[in-house]
């Protein structure tokens, strides 16, 4: 696979945030598109609207509930099953930026289409490519990336979502080094299509101290195996076409040669699939939300009421505007995200942003262009209604938005709070935090990130000077937002795990901050650009004046309810609302 072709790593822009350190040199310029991706982009789109205009009826397949097999033979003869899989492979080897605007495209014109591909290759068999060795890869990986055989990627089980740790699926080693697997795995998306399974189940070891244990290990299980099975196609709200089902192994006996990986590391493998698996709802949502602003633009240009097109309306430039900025801010975090996944950046933080920000913007978007289309869109007709079905799901599968804020929040509290620990050993921890200098041979690595952020630069310096008001926002924000980190990690101690309100603010406050230095970062680049007109730097000047704004605004309001007495309600509501089992009371009681 292309993606971090420099082999170096580079650290999480978002994870610095938590310090209050962007290293500006990782953010300016925003990466850029070369001129080869450019050609290799444009070719492949062109090629998938060609294709789409020709075999692709999103409408029709939603109401069949069925992709046609030649739709998905179609798909990979253009090389879209193996879009990330290595040129010696049979693969197209696109590194990440690519395989976000390739993908983008599929998934926009139908979105079932969209997760069938999401499935079988940004998770299906992912973790294949990132742990396979060379015998597993050579052996499935040419049949894998033309679309002969079909992935998917069985982790959540009926007792199993968000706390996925707890699978019950087990595997059992047999003397003659194989393993027996037992289990029911859930809501499987291509199970029944797929010939290749990715399968998560516990294993038994013993730990350092002799007590026995169980992990979780990653296996290949192959649809023909004896003992494989699965249940019926799940009726679903959205991507109705796209095949979901639950897959039963009934003493399923897999080969040593099939484990992927290290016996017993099967957890942070799934995880790391994940990551990649979330930034493809990001750059799927960047290409949805292009689609149906098209459509809302075309309802506002064609339809006249009192006597003028609804275009000339405030209330429908308000909702064109928004699904316009919502689009051009989730494509400069998907884009920031890809370009340096491709210099070699960890990115588990900032690819659950893109999933979480692109998911909720996609469904604002939907929203705003079913009200422009009003009737119209109520109507099965029109698209509207199988748009907002099949968006629903982005917010809930892999890792709920909930889940994906408080991984947001705790992974990103993570590095902080290890060097606080260090406070432990002094007695007074306000004065030490006040005056670090004087207290820097215990406090080492955390008093030297204080220091700097003590006297940080009060600007990006790189941001283009026209941004200037709203990179000192930014930096003020920051620098606020840090402190809110180490006052929040002083507060509730091991005790944040459980106080899930302080995570929802943690994570706003840093979702915000990413968009905003996504954004500085690709306008600048804009604007700096001598190629670009001057209309289309009008449009992103005004876009990012608005973005900024918009989000300053919600990353103060979130920094304020970390703190005030605000969501000490909730809690108290959400009370009343058990004991009650709902609402509780009626117009006709009091
Ligand atoms: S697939 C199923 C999706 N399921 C989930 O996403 C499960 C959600 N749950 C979790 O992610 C975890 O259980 C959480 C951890 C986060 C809750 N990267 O103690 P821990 C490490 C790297 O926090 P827990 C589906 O929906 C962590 O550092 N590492 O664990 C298919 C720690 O390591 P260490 C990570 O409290 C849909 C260790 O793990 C990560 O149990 C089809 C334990 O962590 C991470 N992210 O819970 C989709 N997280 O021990 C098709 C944790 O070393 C898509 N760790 O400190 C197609 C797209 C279509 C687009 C179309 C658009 C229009």
């Amino acid at each position: 696979m292309a993606t971090n072709p420099t082999g170096k790593e580079i650290p999480s822009i978002v994870a610095g945030m938590f310090y209050g350190e962007i290293i500006e040199d990782e953010v300016f310029p925003f990466p850029q598109f070369s001129e080869s991706q450019k050609e290799t982009a444009k070719a492949m789109t062109d090629a998938i609207q060609k294709f789409a205009v020709a075999s692709i009826d999103a409408a029709k397949f939603d109401k069949d509930s069925k992709l046609p097999p030649e739709v998905l033979k179609g798909l990979g003869e253009l090389g879209l099953c193996g879009l990330t899989v290595g040129e010696e492979y049979g693969g197209l080897g696109l590194d990440s930026t690519l395989y976000a605007r390739v993908f983008a495209e599929i998934a926009a014109i139908d979105p079932s289409i969209g997760v069938t591909l999401g499935a079988h290759q940004s998770i299906g068999y992912k973790a294949l490519i990132n742990e396979g060795n060379e015998e597993q890869k050579k052996k499935w990986l040419p049949r894998l990336a033309t679309g002969e055989v079909f992935a998917a990627f069985c982790l959540t089980e009926p007792g199993s979502g968000s706390d996925a740790y707890s699978i019950k699926t087990k595997a059992v080693k047999n003397d003659d080094g194989t393993f027996t697997i037992n289990g029911q795995k859930l809501w499987i998306t291509n199970a029944g299509l797929a010939g290749f399974y990715t399968v998560f189940a516990k294993t038994d070891h013993t730990d350092a101290q002799g007590n026995k244990v169980e992990k979780i290990s990653c296996f290949i299980v192959e649809k023909e195996m004896p003992g494989v099975s699965f249940g019926e196609k799940e009726d679903k709200m959205g991507i109705r076409a796209s095949e979901t089902r639950a897959v039963y192994f009934d003493n399923v006996r897999v080969p040593a040669a099939n484990i992927i990986g290290e016996l017993g590391k099967g957890f942070k493998i799934a995880m790391n699939v994940l990551n990649s698996g979330r930034l493809s709802i990001g750059s799927g949502a960047v290409s949805g939300m292009k689609m149906i602003l098209a459509l809302a633009t075309k309802q506002a240009k064609e339809r006249k009421q009192f006597g003028d097109y609804i275009v000339n309306y405030g209330l429908i430039q308000e909702k064109l505007s928004a699904i316009a900025t919502n689009t051009y801010a989730t494509e400069c975090l998907v884009y920031m995200t890809t370009g340096k996944i491709n210099q070699g950046m960890h990115f588990e933080h900032e690819s659950a942003i893109c999933k979480v920000y692109g998911s909720e913007k996609l469904w604002d978007s939907i929203d705003k262009a079913t009200q422009i289309a009003a009737g119209n869109a109520y109507m099965k007709e029109y698209p509207y209604e199988r748009i907002m079905r099949d968006s629903r799901i982005h917010l809930i599968f892999e890792g709920t938005n909930e889940i994906l804020r408080i991984f947001t929040a705790l992974s990103g509290i993570k590095g902080p709070s290890d060097d606080l620990k260090e406070l432990g050993k002094i007695a007074d921890v306000s004065k030490a935090l006040q005056d670090p200098i004087k207290s820097l041979g215990v406090l080492t690595n955390f008093a030297k990130k204080r220091i700097t952020k003590q006297f940080t630069t009060k600007t990006l310096t790189k941001c283009h000077p026209s941004l200037e008001r709203h990179s000192q926002k930014f930096t003020h924000s920051l620098k606020d937002f840090s402190v809110s980190v180490e006052n929040t990690i002083m507060k509730y101690g091991k005790n944040i795990i459980g106080n899930e309100l302080a995570q929802l603010r943690i994570a706003n406050m840093t979702i915000e901050l990413y968009v905003q230095l996504c954004v500085l970062s690709r306008t600048t680049a804009i604007l700096n650009n001598k190629d670009v007109s001057d209309s289309d730097k009008d449009y992103v000047t005004l876009m990012t004046e608005s973005i900024c704004r918009d989000s300053h605004q919600q990353f103060t309001k979130n920094h304020a309810r970390l703190t005030s007495s605000y969501d000490k309600l909730t809690p108290k509501i959400s009370k009343h609302v058990a004991e009650r089992d709902g609402f509780g009371f009626d117009i006709i009681d009091f």
